[in-house]
This record gives structure tokens, sequence and C-alpha cells, in this order.
């Protein structure tokens, strides 16, 4: 079964669909579907705890249907896009899968993201609705829509879980099951991640159902999920990691118990480690770090965790040999990005390549190319750009023709903008980056982004935003600022990107004024040596402390 592609959303060719079919990895599943079915099989078991809630699969797949009939009530349609941004709480999966069932289109923002990220994604998507809690850690969500609402007119609703406000109230559209409309061909896109980017605006990510529960299977293959699991989601849960490697769509794909943890510090999550009996959860390095230290007096708390999975950004191979001997469970290496390609550590793995790599991809059918700058392979094993093209890898983003020239090849391999090497066992090792990007902890921030949002205050002349290494979070941003004329003071400029509605994670960690920027050859920002500057190398220009 197909049906036209999206416009704006490349799509595989059909020579590589077919492949893709006949290999077995597309098997024409939806995800309104996998549930109903898995509540046929799996009814009275838990799939989801969250707080005092707990749904087993026939409840879960029960209360989908009611919200699917509500928000085709509500007018809601196939392929409508609904901007989505819950925290860690059940109706986040009872939204996403009512609107799977419908056939429309979540975007998974994320709780961080504020007025400049969330007005964009609506005013892009052309967004019918966006769903939020009322309040959540100290924010209020409603004054964020009142604002985003006034600069979107395709924004026909917007739907709170909790105190509505002047707005809908999620728990009202709960309505009887009724007919819907044909549900969405497996072909289709089922959502759109978004993508940790290095230009100007994010990226949307199309995900397909094919491509995606793809991801999934191989997911819970290698991650050995079956409907004994608990799989406890520490990060947010939009977050591709924990949505699907394994995360809560693979738990459920498994027939396992996802348990939803409001936030991620040791005093929140250990204790519900020990009460659910979790036996696998994923965090990013510096979490691993603060749940390390924290174990050191309540390891016993942990005595059900299998596994411990690590990714988002490089874990350091002497805190990756920590793990085991903390925590008591296994580590795996997670290397993936929401555009596709998943790389995992297996289980069994002998301890040095569990330690000291990023693992392998998920598919027989995932192809890796390392190149050097001019595109050309680099002999085995020796360090470049990472390229990948596969069953679950987009072939391009959504409405961004041009962009996408750049971002793949005329093949279809996407630029990942990492830079690996491939170890003899084909594991991959993630060295370095070539992407404008800083990796803050597992949150990505496009310099080009930071920088537009600081020119447009009247006394900067000119932006470049680097990365600062840093012991606990791997890097922290430095913005590099040229002043017109007397320079105002760090703070004004941190308020003042605050006040243009950019999430926090984006916010300079610090600002230097400078009287230009150090140039390369060709006569760009040198941004390495903008970096060199920071490492303590002779400065260039003269560098004060702001
Ligand atoms: C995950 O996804 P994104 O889209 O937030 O970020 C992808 C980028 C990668 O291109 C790479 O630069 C970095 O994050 N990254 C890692 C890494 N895992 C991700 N860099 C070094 N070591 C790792 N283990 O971050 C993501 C998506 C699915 C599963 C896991 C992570």
């Amino acid at each position: 079964m197909t049906s036209p592609a999206l416009p704006g959303c490349p799509t595989w060719p059909e020579a590589y669909a077919a492949r893709y079919r006949e290999a077995g990895y597309w098997r024409s599943e939806t995800f309104g579907q996998l549930l109903h079915e898995r509540a046929q099989r799996h009814g009275e078991r838990t799939a989801l705890v969250a707080g005092e809630r707990r749904l087993t699969y026939a409840n879960l797949d029960a209360r989908v249907s009611q919200l699917a009939a509500g928000f085709h009530a509500l007018g809601i349609q196939a392929r409508d896009r609904v901007v989505v941004q819950l925290p860690n709480v059940a109706e986040f999966f009872e939204v996403i899968f009512a609107l799977f069932r419908l056939g429309a289109l979540p975007v998974f923002a994320l709780p961080a993201h504020r007025a400049s990220e969330i007005g964009y994604f609506c005013a892009f998507t052309e967004a019918v609705a966006y769903v939020i809690a009322d309040k959540q850690a100290g924010f209020d969500y409603r004054t964020l829509a009142e604002q985003v609402r006034g600069t979107c007119p395709t924004l026909k609703h917007v739907i709170v879980a909790g105190d509505a406000g002047p707005f809908t109230a999620l728990s009202s559209l709960y309505a009887a099951p009724t007919a819907l409309p044909p549900g969405p061909a497996p072909s289709d896109v089922a959502f759109f991640q978004l993508s940790g980017g290095s230009t100007g605006v994010p990226k949307l990510i199309p995900r397909t159902h094919d491509d995606y529960i793809y991801s999934l299977r191989g997911s819970v293959d290698i991650c050995q999920l079956d409907e004994t699991s608990v799989y406890l989601c520490a990060l947010p849960a939009a977050h591709n990691f924990p949505l699907s490697s394994p995360g809560v769509l693979g738990t459920f794909y498994a027939g396992g118990t996802a348990v939803l943890a409001p936030n991620s510090s040791p005093d929140t999550v250990f204790p519900i480690i020990e009460r659910e009996r979790v036996t696998i959860t994923a965090v990013v390095p510096p979490l691993a770090m603060v749940w390390m230290d924290a174990a050191k007096t309540r390891r016993h708390q942990l005595a059900s965790l299998r596994v411990l999975q690590v990714g988002g950004a490089r874990l350091s191979t002497e805190a990756a040999m920590r793990v085991k001997p903390t925590l008591g469970c296994t580590l795996q290496q997670v290397f993936g990005m929401a555009e596709g390609l998943v790389n995992y550590t297996r289980l069994d793995d002998p301890e040095d390549v569990i330690v000291s790599t990023q693992g392998r991809p998920i598919s027989p059918d995932d192809e890796i190319r390392v190149v050097d700058e001019d595109g050309e392979d680099v002999a085995p094993g020796e360090t470049g750009q990472l390229l990948t093209r596969g069953p679950y890898t987009i072939r391009g983003y959504y409405k961004a023709e041009a962009h996408n020239a750049k971002a793949f090849t005329d093949d279809g391999f996407y630029h990942t903008g990492d830079v690996v090497r491939v170890t003899p066992q084909g594991y991959l090792v993630v060295e370095g980056r070539a992407k404008d990007q800083i990796n803050r902890g597992g949150d990505k921030v496009a310099a080009e982004e930071v920088e537009n949002h600081l020119l447009a205050h009247p006394d900067v002349h000119d932006a470049a935003v680097v990365a600062v290494p840093d012991a606990f979070l791997g890097e922290r941003t430095c913005a590099f600022v040229i002043a017109r004329g007397t320079p105002p003071a760090p703070n004004v400029l941190t308020a003042f990107l605050r006040q243009r509605g950019l999430a926090a994670f984006k916010i300079p960690d610090r600002v230097e004024f400078v009287e230009a920027f150090p140039k390369t050859g060709v006569g760009k920002v040198s941004k390495k040596a903008l970096r060199d500057v920071l490492a303590g190398a002779p400065s260039p220009t003269p560098v004060s402390r702001a």
C-alpha cells in the first residue's frame, strides 16, 4: 500500500524501497496497528508507568482510540502537523499514538524549547495544533502558547494536559471511539524529529512508519528486550534516543513495561529503578557521571539494572571503564542520530570493544563511508567524515531543497558531520566533528542559530560561537563577539537571547569580546583559531575577558 509522498519530503528511490521490503526490514506495519496488535497480545501487561498512572496495553490502546476520536472531532486530519511539547507524562504517548492512528504528524519539540523554536516549528510546518503541559519545572507553557498563537495563523488549537486556562483541555477530548477514516500507509511519514543541526534554524526530519519501526525491531533485538523488560525513560521522551533506541517505543514493540521519570536526578530516578525493577535505561555522558557518583552510597537501589546505555555525546574511555564496577550493569554505547543511523555496542561484546568504541550499525544494509575533505574514501581504519545511507536513514529534510543538496550526496548518502574511524571489526569510534555544532552534554547547539540571534542585538557587529572543552558537559558554548563601539555586559547579551525566546541550553555559557576574528586562508572566520584562543594558545587578536 503506497500513497503519494508528502510534498517536501524526499523519499527512498523505488529500487531501494523494494530491496528494504524484500529483505524484510519494512514489513508494512504502522504505529497505530502496532499498539492495537500489542494490546490484543499483551492486554493485561503493564505498558506504561508514569507517576501515579499505570496503564496496561489494553488501557493504553483504549485511551488512544478515545483520543483519536476526540482529535478527529476537533477536525484534525491525516497529514496535519501538530507540534507536541510534552514532558515525560503518560499523555505524551496517548497523544502521539492518537495522532498516528489518524495519520496526523507530530512534530517532536523538546520541553526546553521556547518561543523562538516553537514559533518556528509552528510556522514552518503550518501546524494546526500545539499540545503542551500546563506547567512543568516552574515554567508555564500556556504563556508560551499565547505568544506563539499570535504569530501563527494556521494554528487552530492549543491543547493542554492539565489546567487548560483559555485553551482546550486534553482531558475533554477523550471521546467514545468512532469509526475513523482509513489510517496512514506504512510508507507514509509518521512524524517529524528535529535535527541537532548546524544551520540557522533546526531542520525537520521526516520518519516513516516503515523505517522507524524497522529501527525499533533492530534495536529490540540488539538490546535483547522482551516482555519481561522494564525500560526507564529518564531523558526527555521526545528525543530519538529514549524514544526509539530502543526507548519507550521499542519497549512497546517488545511488549515490555516503559517507566517515565519526571527528571533524571538520582534522587528521583534511583527509587523508581528500585520500585519498578527497571532492567535498562539510557543516559547522556554527564548524567552517567552523576549516577556513578550517587551509586557510591546507593548502589543497592540499582540491583535490577542490567544495561546502562550511554549516548548522545562521546563517553570517555575512562568513564566507560567505571560503569560496570560502579553500577554493576553492562554498559552499552549508543552513537545515533535523529536522521537515522544508530550504532550500538553489543551486550556480549568483549569489554575493550564496549569501553573504547561507539558500536556498530543496527542493519546489515546500513552503508558506511568514511571520506576525506574531497569526498574520497579514506584507507580502511583511517579517520574521516562519516557518510551513511540505509533502510532507516532519511534521504532529505522536510522542505529544505537547497540544504539537502549539500547535506546529502547525489546518491543519497547523509553527511553526518561526525569524524570517525572504523575498527577492523567494523565498530565506529567517534574522533571529532566537522559540523559547526556544539554538543553540550548531548544537547546540540547549532553555532549559526545562536550567532544569528546575537547579530540581532544593536551593539553586536559580528559573532562566532564555538565549543569550549568542559570536564562535566564535554563541551560548553562560548560566543566571541565584535561589538559596535563599547561592548555591552555579557549578561545583557544573554538576557537578550533569553528574551528572544531561545532555549536555555543554547544561551552561551561564556561571552568574549574581541577586536577582530582570526581568518582562514580563504578569508572565513577560523573557528579552530578561536577554539585555540580558549585553549590558551597565543591569541591572534587581542582578547579581553569580559
Ligand atoms: C542522538 O541524536 P541527535 O540527533 O541529537 O544527535 C546526533 C549527533 C551525532 O551526529 C553525533 O554528533 C552526536 O550526536 N552523538 C555522539 C554519540 N551519540 C550521538 N557523539 C559521540 N558519541 C556518541 N555516542 O544524539 C542520538 C540518537 C539516537 C540514539 C543515540 C543518540
